[in-house]
């Protein structure tokens, strides 16, 4: 099948953008990205994007949002599929990435509290989302299969982010997850994991963060 155009739009620090950038390097998909600064949304973007939010993917003229939305539909305009066959495992792999958008939440709002107290508050949360995953999981390479699936592009964003974390501000927020622990090991090992962020990630992250005033940016060396 011959394809159509495809230009992601994207915010350089967005985990759901970084879920179809996955899904498109992993199915070896070629597109072109194009970022905008989402405090500045250009009046094209506000056009094409209902609640104003990235990913959106043009494909020829068409447009698409949601992130899950658009892993599905690149997923299924280049078989074979990421999405396992049978219908009940198929159903609970959209569940569980369903679930996986909280887990992003509650990392962002972790990520952002501005003093100790409320980041233990918001990491209870968190820690909470990670438990219920953690349960879930198989013993697997990945979240529940040998082959990295759609739901892995929609898990591995968050992992790149407690990368970062655990690297710069010495904190392993998933040091009581075993099984999640050796599942970050297996996405981050991944190429087209590692590359679907910018290449300066870390940093501007890591800046980002400083400027919302978040307390784990002051844990940073
Ligand atoms: N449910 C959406 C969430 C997308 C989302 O929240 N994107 C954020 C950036 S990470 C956004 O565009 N926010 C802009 C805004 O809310 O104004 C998806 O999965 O695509």
């Amino acid at each position: 099948m011959s394809l159509q155009p495809i230009e992601l739009i994207s915010f350089n620090l967005c985990p759901f953008v970084q879920r179809s950038v996955i899904t498109l390097l992993k199915k070896g998909i070629d597109f072109k990205i194009t970022y905008i600064d989402l405090s500045n949304k250009p009046d094209w973007f506000l056009a094409i994007s209902p609640l104003g939010k990235v990913p959106v993917l043009k494909y020829g003229n068409a447009v698409l949002f949601e992130s899950a939305v658009i892993n599905e539909f690149l997923d299924e305009i280049t078989p074979p599929s990421l999405l396992p066959t049978e219908p009940l495992t198929k159903a609970q792999d959209r569940a569980w990435i369903e679930y996986s958008s909280q887990l992003l939440m509650a990392q962002y709002m972790a990520t952002l509290a501005t003093s100790e107290a409320e980041f233990s508050e918001k990491q209870a949360v968190l820690n909470d989302r990670l438990s219920k995953i953690e349960a879930a999981m198989s013993d697997k390479r990945y979240f529940n299969s040998d082959n990295f699936a759609l739901i892995d592009s929609a898990l591995a964003p968050a992992f790149t982010r407690f990368d970062v974390i655990k690297q710069h501000c010495q904190r392993d927020l998933l040091a009581n997850f075993p099984k999640l622990s050796q599942l970050a090991r297996h996405y981050l090992a991944l190429s087209y994991v590692q590359t679907s962020v910018i290449k300066e990630f870390g940093e501007v992250y890591l800046q980002y963060l400083s400027d919302k005033g978040s307390y784990l940016s002051t844990q940073a060396q």
